[in-house]
């Protein structure tokens, strides 16, 4: 068993956790991961999930809904997750502050204590988007004990997004 998720005749399978302020790309990330596509979106109100399988790992990818109403249902995806995935919308400078709050808020439950962290800068694609270290300092990643990474990405290209993956396998629990 390679973890507590289960595996099959080998196969790693983990529970991905994603989460991120409205807008930030988590449906347009899932479905780019899922379907080598971006779809047009709308808000999610509620979740998706899909099952994503990369280099014989299969991740079952919970996306929740990122609007601050609905922020509150997100601990109830908490129990069972092995990795969280925490996605920033690099073209919104005004709201990584609020980012941050959400993001100490979910790591701070004690179901999420021992979650690994990878933060997807999305929307790289985009002009003067906020660079990953920007991002790093603004979301105070340097005072996190657990392990953690920082990766630019793009939903709309598929840049980053393996790469993403490949260090989550690594390090979910
Ligand atoms: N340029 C660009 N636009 C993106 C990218 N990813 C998502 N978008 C756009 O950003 C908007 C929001 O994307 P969603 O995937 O719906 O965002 P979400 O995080 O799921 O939002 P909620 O469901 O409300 O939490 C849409 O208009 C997407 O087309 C990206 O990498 N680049
Ligand atoms: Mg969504």
């Amino acid at each position: 068993m390679g973890s507590a998720f289960g595996s099959i005749f080998g196969r790693k399978r983990y529970r991905i956790l994603m989460l991120g302020l409205d807008n930030a790309g988590k449906t347009s990330i899932l479905s780019r991961l899922h379907l080598n596509e971006m779809r047009s979106t709308v808000p999610t109100i509620g979740f998706t999930v899909e099952s994503v399988t990369l280099d014989h790992v299969q991740f079952t990818v919970w996306d929740v809904g990122g609007q601050d109403k609905i922020r509150p249902l997100w601990r109830h995806y908490y129990t069972g997750s092995q990795g969280l995935i925490f996605v920033v919308d690099s073209s919104d400078y005004e709201r990584l502050d609020e980012a941050r709050r959400e993001l100490e808020r979910v790591l701070i439950d004690r179901e999420m204590r021992n979650v690994s962290v990878l933060v997807l800068c999305n929307k790289q694609d985009m002009p003067n988007s906020i660079q990953p270290d920007e991002i790093r300092q603004a979301l105070h990643l340097d005072n996190l004990t657990r392990p953690y990474a920082i990766v630019p990405c793009s939903a709309l290209n598929g840049t980053g997004l393996d790469e993403g993956l490949k260090w989550l396998s690594k390090h979910c629990k």
